[in-house]
């Protein structure tokens, strides 16, 4: 395979545009309400560089990019790339607090919003001890403007197109992202110009193998290292057209998708591929035109890849990537493909496994992954510890175990930390302990992962509750409900044990793998 080397002077959103000069007419996005040809967005985008350069940002300057995906995504986060104007874009699923401290550590200056979050970052920035000059909405409702926020399609229409791109280099900074530990607060995932180049070079080219004549479409949201680059570095790339959709990834959500827009890739997560799959609306294979697909954020039980590509004729490609690495690094490929696995490393990564020691293990023996390539992040912004126990000179930690066997194939084999993958997001035990312990009835809380009967991982807490306070399935209910509003949707636990004492050690740390070793039990049949 040949990977094209990052060009030096580099600056992402201005190479998109040149690569697709000469497709103004042809359609790049479809969103709920309308679309935008690639003519349309070359635009918009230097428009929207030219609103900002009026707003007074400056190369560098952070932007909170918290919005839905549509049109207005791909030319908002282009539109700051092409002014050396850094987006930081964040999940549209946290809460208030979340964002508050998001805006004091990137020092935001501006944010830009969808309608339907408005009042969240309303809240947050009154949270929050950085106030950003500059407010601008999403698909605005002009009856609920503030005062001095800017509606993002009159700030394109009165926007100065910008004519030239920042002159940045491929190591500038062009982008960040948060990414959840399992203890501390987010961290400001930092990439590069040149990051987004290599992932198109590396598993965009030689893996995924989009064409001119894909319409692609991602459950997967742009606000993800996984949906940015499926529905906006990899399709535009090539020149092919993506479907957004501002909705929340039901089967149901995406069915409707599959069929009335007709796409040829198809980028989902296990949880959303069992669920197609136990639907009773699944499409029938003639409906859909889709060819191939893939799959992230979670290990792909073998039997849901089989029972789908059964189904639907194409195949789903599970690949793991990381927010550090901003894209998939290994990875199954439509003429390599093995079910069960997580494939081979994708040409222009080096990967390594490695025991305790630092030595690397030997084929069917478990080590901790490290992958070394050039999408790799350049830091956590201002968070020096973390970025050197993950970033090692070349080397990324990535926090996962593997096992290689003799032919080279990767098996995943669990986190090394105590994280959570559920619905393919972190989740960390210690936040939602946190919470959980927030409830006015709930003494100490433990989260661990169970296996459901898809083969995929769901969390469970076991509680101990206040003296007094009698246990009962209401009460588990309601603790749910409880979490569900102060957490992202995915984080709640699924189920609730109650217990009178958690297992710790003798400094007092909760010791989850006893909880772990007593949920195996439980669920192994008796010995006779
Ligand atoms: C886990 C997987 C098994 C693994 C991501 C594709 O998931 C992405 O990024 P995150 O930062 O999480 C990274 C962690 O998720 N994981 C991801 N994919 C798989 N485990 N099989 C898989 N196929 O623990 C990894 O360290 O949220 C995925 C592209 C870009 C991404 N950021």
């Amino acid at each position: 395979v040949s990977i094209e080397p990052t060009p030096e002077r580099l600056n992402f959103a201005q190479h998109l545009l040149d690569l697709n000069a000469s497709r103004a007419d042809k359609l790049a996005y479809i969103d709920d309400a309308g679309s935008l040809s690639y003519g349309q967005l070359a635009g918009a985008v230097r428009r929207f560089a030219g609103a900002l350069e009026s707003l007074g940002l400056r190369r560098e300057d952070r932007v909170l990019l918290c919005a839905h995906d549509s049109t207005d995504w791909p030319v908002a986060f282009l539109g700051c790339l092409y002014a050396g104007v850094v987006p930081v874009a964040v999940n549209t699923l946290l809460g208030a607090t979340d964002y508050a401290y998001m805006i004091e550590h990137a020092r935001a200056r501006a944010v830009i919003v969808s309608q339907a979050l408005l009042a969240t970052i309303e809240s947050a920035v009154q949270q929050s001890s950085v106030k950003p000059e500059s407010l601008i909405v999403s698909r605005a409702d002009s009856a609920t403007l503030p005062i001095g926020a800017k509606r993002f399609e009159d700030l394109l229409a009165a926007g100065m197109e910008m004519p030239v791109a920042a002159t940045t280099g491929r190591d500038d900074i062009a982008f960040w992202l948060y990414s959840s530990g399992s203890t501390g607060r987010p961290k400001g995932t930092v990439h590069t110009h040149g990051n987004l180049f290599a992932t198109a070079a590396t598993y965009g080219a030689n893996v995924l193998g989009l064409r001119e004549d894909d319409v692609t479409f991602s459950a997967a949201k742009l606000f993800f290292a996984y949906g940015l680059g499926n529905a906006l570095t990899f399709p535009l790339s090539v020149g092919a057209t993506v479907i957004l959709m501002a909705e929340r990834p039901t089967p149901d959500a995406v069915f409707k998708r599959l069929v009335d827009g007709q796409p040829s890739v198809f980028f989902g997560v296990p949880t959303l591929y069992a669920g197609m799959l136990a639907s009773a609306a699944l499409p029938a294979r003639e409906t859909v035109r889709i060819r191939r697909c893939t799959s992230a954020g979670e290990a792909l039980p073998k039997e849901i890849g089989e029972k789908f590509e059964a189904h639907f004729g194409a195949p789903i490609l599970d690949g793991i990537g990381s927010t550090e690495m901003l894209h998939i690094f290994l990875s199954n490929r439509a003429d390599e493909l093995r079910y069960g696995t997580s494939g081979k490393p994708v040409p222009g990564y080096e990967l390594q496994l490695l025991d305790d020691s630092g030595a690397p293990v030997g084929a069917d023996e478990v080590g901790d992954l490290y992958v070394k390539g050039d999408s790799s992040a350049l830091m956590y912004w201002g968070n020096r510890e973390k970025s050197r126990a993950t970033f090692l000179g070349g080397w990324t930690k990535t926090g996962d175990k593997y096992v290689r066997d003799a032919q080279g194939w990767y098996t995943y084999a669990g986190r090394s930390d105590d994280m959570l993958k559920v619905s393919g997001q972190y989740v960390s035990p210690f936040e939602v302990e946190c919470c959980l312990m927030q409830h006015e009835f709930v003494l100490e809380a433990a989260l661990i992962g169970i296996t459901d009967g898809d083969g995929l991982t769901k969390s469970k807490a076991f509680v101990v509750l206040r003296q007094g306070v009698e246990a009962s399935d209401a009460l588990a209910v309601e603790i749910k409900r409880f979490v569900k509003e102060r957490l992202a949707p995915h984080k709640y636990p699924r189920r609730i044990d109650f217990i009178f004492e958690l297992p710790k050690t003798p400094t007092g740390k909760i010791q989850r793998f006893k909880l772990r070793d007593l949920e195996m039990a439980a669920l192994k049949p008796a010995t006779p």
